[in-house]
């Protein structure tokens, strides 16, 4: 197949044309979803630029290296049965981000409008209200954009995993994985991780960009492929009986459980904290007491200490000093004594006699 079998293709796509006629479905929507930065935008710049084959123009925005960029969900109509939708990126696999990826992806959100990454309940609530603007006719691919640049933390795969996965019972499509930056990283090693998690169709590009936009054969190719692929998937699908309606409500009633588990699981997360706390606290506390009663008791054994070795000073000072006193009185009754004094004692007696 050439460019042109490609082009023809995808231009002639249309609901109507397929088996089973449109079932409700007028318009197949690429939903793109990843992290920030990580290429969407210029991807979708991309595609208007193959498939309109004129002027590159910066239509989605792309911008700066950091991402963070795309904060609405913007539409991009390629063909008159084809519209790629810029999702909000995010910057982690956080769980309230998750929820939020999964309210885009379930396209259960506003298209055109700001996107805010709701705490709690509140996204619920954004979701009930959004439930009227919504239109149930949109085919949803999944696109999810890496760049090879970023190698994937071996303890993130199985986040990634899980988050394709969910992506997949969400929206009842496997999703496709676009590689960015192909020429930028390891792209063997990273196609090999999509393949690992199961990732069946993985496109890999240079995007065509503000500072690159010259125009290759294999570039302009590789998109039409990709959309090839897409219109190729939808028409599998729908050869099956679909009910659009019923398929959005499911949607909405996967997110709603989505987040009311998380909720479920961050407050039990919370109360563990709480309790790991106050485990910890109390550890401290008795860690305290335990130190001030160690430290009292050497305190009073120190001064019994004190005063043993201060009444032993006093014993041996008293001790010495009685045998001082022996000594001197052993000397003392050693010395010899002196003569009585006869005379004067014969005067006391004759003295007496009268
Ligand atoms: N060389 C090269 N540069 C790319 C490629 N894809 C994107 N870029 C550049 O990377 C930067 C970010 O790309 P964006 O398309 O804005 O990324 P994003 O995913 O839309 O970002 P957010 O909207 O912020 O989530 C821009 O400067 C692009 O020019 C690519 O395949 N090759
Ligand atoms: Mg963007």
């Amino acid at each position: 197949m050439d460019i042109d079998d490609y082009k023809r293709i995808i231009n002639n796509f249309s609901f109507d044309r397929c088996k089973r006629g449109n079932q409700g479905f007028n318009r197949v929507l690429i939903q793109l979803f990843g992290l920030l930065g990580h290429g969407k935008s210029s991807f979708i710049n991309t595609c208007k630029y193959v498939w309109e084959d004129g002027e590159y123009r910066n239509w989605a925005k792309a911008y700066g290296s950091d991402g963070g960029l795309t904060t609405e969900r913007i539409t991009y109509k390629l063909t008159g049965n084809i519209t790629l939708v810029d999702n909000r990126g995010y910057k982690t696999l956080d769980s309230y981000e998750t929820g939020e990826i999964f309210a885009q992806l379930g396209n259960l959100l506003p298209l055109g409008k700001d996107v805010d990454w709701s705490k709690g309940f509140a996204l619920v609530d954004r979701i009930v209200k959004a439930e009227k603007e919504i239109k149930t006719s949109d085919f949803i691919i999944p696109v999810f954009v890496h760049s090879v640049k970023r190698i994937i933390p071996s303890d993130e795969i199985d986040e990634l995993k899980n988050l394709i996965e969910t992506a997949k019972k969400l929206t009842e499509v496997y999703p496709i994985v676009v590689l960015t930056h192909k020429t930028s990283g390891n792209l063997t090693n990273t196609e090999a991780t999509f393949r690992n998690m199961g990732v069946e169709r993985i496109f890999s590009f240079e995007n065509y960009t503000t500072e690159d936009h010259f125009k290759t054969r294999g570039r302009h190719e590789e998109v039409l492929k990709f959309l090839h692929e897409v219109i190729k998937d939808v028409q599998f699908r729908v050869e099956q009986p679909r009910d659009p309606v019923r398929e959005m409500k499911d949607r909405r009633q996967f997110v709603m459980n989505y987040v009311h588990n998380r909720e479920k699981s961050i407050q039990m997360e919370n109360i563990e904290r709480q309790k790991a706390m106050e485990r910890a606290l109390l550890e401290k506390k008795l860690e305290q007491e335990k130190k001030a009663l160690e430290e009292k008791a050497m305190r009073e054994k120190r001064l019994w200490d004190e005063e043993l070795q201060r009444q032993r000073e006093e014993f041996n000072r008293r001790r010495a000093v009685d045998q001082a006193r022996f000594d001197a009185e052993e000397n003392a009754a050693q010395m010899p004594k002196p003569d009585k004094p006869k005379k004067i004692l014969g005067i006391f007696k004759k003295k007496n006699k009268h």
